[in-house]
């Protein structure tokens, strides 16, 4: 089965263009700005461990090592097309023009993280697994509905394919023929649990027969195989040729979260010669010098900008006062159930130092 789903490279990891038919859309272009935007999104994920080791924000997920995939896909998009990330794909989601502040404030606690600026269509995190891939059909389906061209992606892990939403969503999707692609990064572990210990396929992408729709395999460190493969697959569902799977093949260097030590689980030396080896923006850098196209004096530039930017937004996420925790109950729904209010009360009472097990007395 692995055979009938080969992984597609534009870019080999030396930087070398892999195939005569490439070659016109390899540009110089093209590859600065996936170079710019990669080198941005990886600040911003070094300055969110930083942060979260200092107590300055709560809990982090880095994505550091997928940036091709969170790059390439989000530069598929159109303006008004829908994004529904995980936790992990705040690369990708400030890429497509989320504000770095916000999605700081997220991290932060603060309920003003889940709000994409005016006239973007990027989702809160999907933080239950799998949850964002039925509610992206939702709005794929609409969309087509309303008779727009408007398309959806969301994203998601290997293991979030052995959730039921998963399944659910890819059958939705297929049945209506939702404009909608489900980009799956595929970086091997579900926190602790390789791929091998939650699945017999030895690829994601060949569920997408279950459901009839194409799936297809990219190497995920490759910004233009995922950048033009994406942009075919956002072009199918615009046209109502319906859903695509995508399975990126990547890999998380560090911590499934700043909670996380990988080290207990897997061999963290593999992480650094993957930095060697596969690196998606050494990748990028190795193209625009086998190419000629390499120029010091603007890399440093994009470096300077990029710490610049992020240092803003960390500074504005500060200037705001920590988060509320009423704000876990008061956002949940527009009107609030009992449960969620006897919750809240015994929330705050609990802190109060009245335990739980005596509230009825008080
Ligand atoms: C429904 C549900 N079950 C369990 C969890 C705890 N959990 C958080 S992340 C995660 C692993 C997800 O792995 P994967 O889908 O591969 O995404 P990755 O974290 O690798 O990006 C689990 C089990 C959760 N958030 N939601
Ligand atoms: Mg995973």
């Amino acid at each position: 089965m692995e055979n009938q789903f080969p992984i597609t490279k534009w870019v080999d990891e030396n930087g070398n263009i892999t195939g005569e038919d490439y070659k016109e859309m390899v540009t110089e272009e093209l590859a600065r700005t996936f170079y710019q935007h990669m080198i941005r999104i990886r600040t911003f994920d070094k300055k969110g461990i930083s942060l979260q080791r200092q107590g300055r924000i709560g809990t982090y997920a880095p994505y550091e090592g997928q940036e091709a995939s969170q790059v390439g896909s989000a530069l598929a998009l159109e303006t008004e097309d829908w994004m529904f990330p995980s936790y992990r794909d705040h690369g990708a989601a400030m890429t497509f023009g989320h504000s770095l502040r916000n999605i700081l404030l997220f991290w932060n606690g603060r309920n003003e993280g889940c709000i994409p600026p005016e006239g973007k269509n990027i989702s809160p995190p999907g933080i239950p697994i799998a949850t964002q891939l039925p509610h992206a059909v939702g709005a794929a389906f609409a969309e087509k509905r309303k008779g727009t061209k408007n398309a959806a992606i969301v994203y998601f892990g290997d293991g979030a394919t052995s959730e039921g939403d998963f399944h659910e969503g890819l059958n939705m999707a297929s049945v209506f023929e939702a404009p909608v692609v489900f980009f799956n990064q595929n970086n091997r572990y579900a926190i602790s649990v390789p791929m091998e210990k939650q699945m017999k396929t030895k690829t994601i992408a060949q569920k997408a027969l279950a459901y009839d729709i194409p799936g297809i395999r990219i190497d995920g460190n490759d910004v233009f195989a995922v950048y033009f493969e994406t942009l075919k697959a956002m072009d199918r569902a615009r046209a109502g040729e319906g859903p695509t799977l995508i399975e990126a093949v990547t890999w998380r260097y560090g911590a499934h979260t700043t909670a996380d030590d990988p080290t207990k689980y897997r061999d963290q030396m593999e992480s650094e010669r993957k930095r060697e080896e596969t690196d998606p923006v050494l990748r990028v850098e190795r193209l625009l010098k086998n190419n000629g196209w390499f120029d010091e004096a603007w890399a440093e530039r994009m470096q300077k900008q990029a710490a610049e930017e992020v240092d803003a937004a960390v500074a504005e996420m500060e200037s705001f006062p920590p988060a509320d925790p009423a704000d876990i109950f008061d956002h949940v729904f527009a009107e609030p159930t009992w449960q969620l209010q006897q919750q809240k009360q015994e929330y705050f009472q609990a802190k109060k130092g009245v335990p739980v097990w005596n509230q009825q007395q008080q």
